[in-house]
């Protein structure tokens, strides 16, 4: 499934008559792009690798050309000279191009390969319109220069887990049963769509390292080097999870020790053998002293000690370790509220500021738990400015309802990334980008698998989509990413109905993340899903086991006091003003409350409703709004590819269902507790 690329995306340029200037391999990719479209749709495309005559260009309507690729064609020298004046020689970098309209002429001008080719899927996003008035010059330039995908795909298919830790979309695109899938042409098709929404990395298997995937790194590379190989046309990087005991489990080592000389030695090696099969590769993921996974602590050192030994073996070849700062304690006593599982990144990690290696990016989940539908903004985030930071985010739907439910993640990212954490212009997006892009970017977990549609529910594909566009401008309006994502994977026909196609999609899924948070867990509190598989809910699935997810719901109220005042200190760890914002009852957002607070269920929130109350309205609201999506898709029979119609009506299904089964959990699970019934006498099973 061609997914945001069909052939139709490519009807602009393909019906023009396009000249490509400039050599490699990235070069190459524009051009084969361009003549495919162009045999489909009637234009043509000639291509001049290297210096020679310039023809005149009164027969082009469309120029992709390398500054480099001198002497440049009029219209193309034109912007080059403009750009120039403009901002200086070298201003587009590696990834940028700019864009202008003059005359008859559209031209993309780069100052690298991946350039180009970024060049070139903006044409396409922009369609006739980038054929009509006159523009620009306009730079385009990525915002964060690592914009990475993590793949929790398992080479071995895991007894538990299954071939793709939380994984909703099928099997893995890169394995299967222990092997590569041997599905180059898939592969490749993958890192095409990532390259058409601005993706540059790719980390190839699971942060879970187990003993089949640890081999990647040694005597299995070169299943890494054939996915490297297929992706790189694409400019995409390929990155490795490894694991920490590498030299013990791998090397044969007594000791894993970062501060070991043989260790150190082991690690020297093994990178560089690593860049002498793959000289492009991008780094190390690291998950490191989190949930059973071997790290420093095991030989009492810091997991700056860690990150540094193996940055400094990746340094050399211009490689990078993201090291993930998710660890915590998994074992907790449930009984004690001054252990805080919300306090950990931070207490691990902000002492340690200063000390990571410049190649180094500490990735950092975006809320101080785990991917919920609702948390604060970490505040590791407003902790290290001396270290790399990296946001992770999570666009397979572990708990936003498993690829079942129409979820489009895109708002929720977005406030993420304008969160200002000092309440003043920076933002959490500018921490990621660094100063002059060269932050630790944004990284996400992958939703893709070899399911038809890439990502089982064919509208989570947008969730792909809106995570490569945010990294590469996190100031984009979600709801105009959204549309761009619905022009192009279902582009205007003859005979269309396309209007009622995007209208019917916006109004479905502008808002499906709020929706999905009115009928899970309330206020910012959390879980409530089963245990494991983590679909559907369950409001006291973890209340009593040692994850350190808890809502803390008794007869006369719920939430967890993380202030300083009374509960586990958990709010003194942000800058002001949010450190009193959080603190105080009053002034808390409502959408945080219980997450902060431990409150009475008469409690009055800022809209005026008691949370008991609010906690019935929202969730007899979200499970309505759910079956208006349901319908909402009805409308669309007949107009969309009738497997992909299918699919979806099959997933809102379940989505009723589920919804359904939450807010009657959720509401008798409170009305019980509480026993305050609901001030509209609604139906409480
Ligand atoms: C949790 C997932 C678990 C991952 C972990 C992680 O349930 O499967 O291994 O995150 O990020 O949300 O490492």
């Amino acid at each position: 499934h061609p997914a945001w690329l069909p052939p139709a995306a490519f009807r602009a340029v393909g019906s023009r008559r396009a000249l490509v200037c400039g050599a490699g391999t990235l070069v190459g990719t524009v051009r084969d792009e361009l003549a495919q479209a162009c045999a489909r749709y009637g234009g043509t495309v000639a291509w001049r690798p290297g210096p020679g005559p310039v023809d005149g260009t009164g027969d082009v309507d469309l120029v992709l050309a390398l500054t480099a690729a001198t002497p440049l064609p009029a219209p193309v020298a034109e912007v080059a000279a403009q750009c120039r004046r403009h901002h200086g020689a070298g201003a587009l970098g590696a990834e940028g191009f700019a864009l202008a309209r003059t005359g008859d002429v559209t031209v993309v001008l780069a100052e690298e390969p991946a350039g180009l080719l970024h060049g070139l899927f903006h044409v396409v996003r922009l369609g006739e319109s980038a054929f009509g008035a006159a523009r620009g010059p306009e730079r385009h330039r990525p915002a964060m220069r690592l914009r990475m995908l993590d793949h929790w795909d398992n080479v071995d298919v895991h007894p538990v887990m299954g071939q793709v830790e939380r994984g909703y979309a099928g099997g893995s695109i890169f394995w299967r049963d222990g092997s590569p899938r041997g599905d180059p042409a898939r592969v490749r098709d993958y890192g095409r769509l990532l390259a058409a929404c601005g993706v540059n990395a790719v980390s190839a298997n699971n942060v879970n390292v187990h003993a089949t995937e640890a081999r990647l790194l040694t005597d299995r590379l070169g299943d890494v080097a054939a996915i490297a190989d297929v992706l790189r046309p694409y400019g995409i990087r390929v990155h490795l999870s490894v694991t920490f005991a590498a030299p013990v489990v791998l090397g044969g080592l007594p000791t894993a020790d970062p501060l070991d000389a043989g260790v150190r030695a082991w690690w020297a090696a093994t990178t560089r053998q690593v860049y002498d099969r793959i000289p492009d590769f991008g780094g190390y993921v690291v998950k490191a002293d989190s949930e059973g996974q071997s790290g420093p602590f095991t030989y009492g050192r810091s997991h700056a000690d860690g990150a540094n030994l193996l940055a400094d073996t990746l340094a050399p070849f211009r490689g990078v370790v993201h090291w993930r700062a998710f660890v915590y304690d998994h074992r907790q006593d449930w009984r004690d509220r001054s252990t805080d599982r919300a306090r950990a990144a931070f207490d691990h990690f902000a002492p340690h500021d200063g000390r990571f290696a410049p190649n180094v990016v500490l990735q950092v989940k975006h809320g101080p738990m785990d991917f919920q539908a609702r948390e604060p903004v970490s505040p590791v985030l407003a902790a290290m400015p001396a270290t790399r930071l990296a946001v992770e985010v999570q666009v397979t739907q572990e708990y936003t309802g498993q690829q079942r439910h129409v979820c489009y993640l895109a708002p929720w990212w977005s406030e993420v990334l304008r969160f200002a954490p000092w309440g003043d212009h920076r933002t959490v997006a500018a921490l990621a980008a660094g100063d002059a892009g060269e932050g630790g970017g944004l990284v996400g977990v992958s939703n893709a698998g070899d399911d038809p549609f890439w990502t089982g529910h064919p509208l989570a594909q947008a969730n792909l989509y809106a995570f490569g566009r945010l990294a590469w401008d996190p100031r984009l309006d979600p709801a105009a990413v959204l549309d761009e994502w619905i022009g192009l994977t279902f582009p205007p026909g003859p005979a269309s109905g396309h209007d009622l196609v995007r209208r019917t999609l916006h109004e479905m899924m502008d808002g499906s993340w709020r929706t999905y948070e009115r009928y899970t867990a309330p206020l910012g509190v959390g879980f409530m899903v089963r245990p494991g598989h983590h679909y559907g809910p369950d409001v006291d699935g973890y209340e009593y086991t040692p994850w350190g997810t808890y809502h803390f719901a008794d007869r006369d109220g719920v939430g967890v006091d993380r202030t300083r005042a009374s509960g586990t200190g958990f709010t003194g760890q942000y800058p002001q003003p949010w450190r009193d914002v959080y603190e105080s009852l009053d002034r808390c957002p409502d959408e945080l409350l219980l997450f902060f607070h431990h409150v009475p269920y008469g409690h009055v929130l800022h809209d005026g409703s008691t949370v008991i109350q609010h906690i019935y309205n929202t969730h007899f609201a979200g499970a309505e709004e759910v079956a208006a999506l349901r319908r909402r898709w009805d409308r669309l029979d007949g107009l969309l590819d009738p497997g992909l119609h299918t699919r979806v009506r099959e997933r809102l299904d379940e989505q009723v269902r589920c919804a359904e089964e939450w807010r009657d959990q959720v509401n008798a699970y409170f009305f019980r507790k509480s026993g305050v019934p609901d001030a509209r006498g609604r139906r409480i099973p």
